[in-house]
């Protein structure tokens, strides 16, 4: 649709920025947090970009009131952050560390003080390595009582003053990665065990949500997930089938689940055949109907192109790490779809397709098959940052990605998505997972690199005071 006037952005628009706990908190080991399954990978050799890790990551722990006033002097409206479930429950069950629970009603109180909205997400992937060695984590359905008994605990502490709750971020990412490529901690390669994995997974993001109702009845609650919208490679019928099969195998496979509370038909008969459909027990349709989200969250970063892949076609691969761009191979499912690059789009150094229009489809697309409101929970760019002479940041690229993506937002609102706000991924520079901290994505450079933890001293970007007038007239200069 060519819209001959946009619509604005509505006025409580939550104009945002993410992190998580992870990847920005460091203080791994202070006040009583106990070890993650994060805190365990990192320390085997060769997992992540040149051994990096979250020990000290951009020192949030101790400079929160630092990066709030950031927040406050450029007007944010909301912040998300994620909670270590190892600072509030260190073993992940038993007794509670009431530091922990400290650092972040400090945290939440300095955000309301300066009228940024916090947005609390329960799970960004640090599990308690406790109860990864217990019963094997996400594995076991022992998870779903201790995982709900730590976000209850955060519900009863918190919930008075935090509106917006994020349940599980990605969790098409932190399964596939943790239990199919082994990119991720627990580190396993095993088609079968992901999809069991996922399935309690699921349970527990909908047992949550069952909670929230109770505990935070005014209270809005979604998961985030990782969408990247698939396109046929063209329009020969076999391409755009084996598109269809990526967006169920894919994307429709999560959140069908969480809107629905049913898998989608096609791709559970094909794992079915193939023996890899998880094993569902009595009660579990049920609960995963009773967790309906508020809200869609989405955190869009790209979309991926598809054409027909034979029986005897390409499989799994590796991924890009390293920045050197055009060194990701095309991978895929035999029978099913492999990725081909799409030569209509620039790529990032990390070769994530760039495609503003992409996130209007993904929101189009979400609202169209869902009618759910939608949190763009994540969207950003991954780059290169150089630190001039004089403390300046000159991330024009950066600056012209949210711009477009914002654009879109603005369409995709004109042509009626409910859209709740936009979180851009991240407030601060911070460690990414695999990649180190020269894969930057902030508004604000912290002064560290994978070498050495230097100053770590916060210089605002160019995108920074960009942002700050984006804010200041709500979406309508861009
Ligand atoms: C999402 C995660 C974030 C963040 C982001 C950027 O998948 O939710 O935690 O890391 O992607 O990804 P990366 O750091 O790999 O570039």
């Amino acid at each position: 649709m060519i819209h001959k006037k946009l619509v604005n952005f509505p006025e409580n628009f939550l104009w945002g920025a993410a992190s998580a706990a992870y990847q920005v908190e460091g203080a791994w080991d202070e006040d009583g947090k106990g070890p993650s399954n994060w805190d365990a990978y990192v320390r085997i050799p060769g997992t992540t970009f040149k051994g990096t890790n979250g020990d000290v990551a951009v020192d949030h722990y101790h400079r929160y009131k630092e990066d709030v006033a950031l927040m406050a002097q450029m007007g944010l409206k909301a912040y998300r952050f994620s909670i270590a479930w190892t600072r509030i429950y260190p073993e992940g069950s038993g007794e509670v560390n009431e530091a922990g629970l400290k650092f972040y009603d400090d945290l939440i109180n300095e955000l309301i003080k300066n009228n940024v909205e916090p947005i609390i997400t329960l799970y960004h992937w640090d599990l308690p390595q406790a109860l990864q060695e217990a019963y094997g984590g996400w594995e076991s359905r022992k998870i779903i009582e201790d995982f709900s008994n730590y976000c209850v605990t955060l519900f009863k502490r918190f919930g008075d003053r935090v509106k917006y709750w994020v349940s599980l971020n990605e969790q098409n990412i932190f399964i596939m990665h943790g239990y199919l490529s082994g990119a991720h901690p627990p580190k396993v390669m095993d088609c079968k065990r992901m999809y069991q994995a996922n399935h309690i997974a699921s349970l527990a993001n909908a047992k949550v949500i069952q909670y929230f109702r109770k505990v935070v009845p005014n209270g809005k609650i979604g998961p985030s997930f990782a969408y990247s919208p698939a396109y046929a490679s063209s329009s020969k019928p076999e391409d755009v089938l084996a598109y269809e099969n990526a967006e169920e195998l894919n994307s429709f496979w999560w959140m069908d689940v969480y809107a629905w509370g049913e898998y989608p038909k096609a791709v559970w008969n094909y794992l079915e055949r193939e023996g890899l459909a998880p094993t569902i027990e009595d009660g579990d349709r049920e609960l995963l109907k009773a967790g309906i989200p508020d809200f869609m969250g989405v955190n869009y970063y790209r979309t991926t192109t598809y054409e027909i892949n034979s029986l005897a076609g390409v499989g799994a691969g590796q991924m890009n790490t390293t920045g050197k761009k055009g060194s990701t191979p095309d991978t895929g499912i035999p029978g099913l779809f492999k990725t081909i690059r799409n030569p209509n789009l620039e790529a990032t150094d990390w070769d994530w397709e760039i495609d503003p229009i992409g996130l209007r489809i993904a929101l189009r697309r979400i609202t169209c098959r869902y009618r759910l409101p939608i949190l763009i929970s994540e969207n950003g760019l991954g780059a290169f940052d150089t630190l001039e002479e004089g403390d300046v940041v000159n991330d024009d690229y950066r600056i012209e990605f949210i711009r477009r993506h914002l654009e879109e937002c603005k369409k995709a609102i004109t042509d009626g998505v409910d859209l709740l706000g936009y979180c851009v991924w991240s407030f601060t520079d911070l460690l990414s997972w695999l990649n180190g901290y020269q894969k930057r994505y902030g508004f604000v450079y912290v002064n560290r690199d994978e070498e050495s933890e230097k100053d770590m001293r916060r210089i605002k970007k160019q995108s920074y005071y960009w942002y700050k007038k984006v804010i200041e007239t709500n979406g309508k200069e861009l």
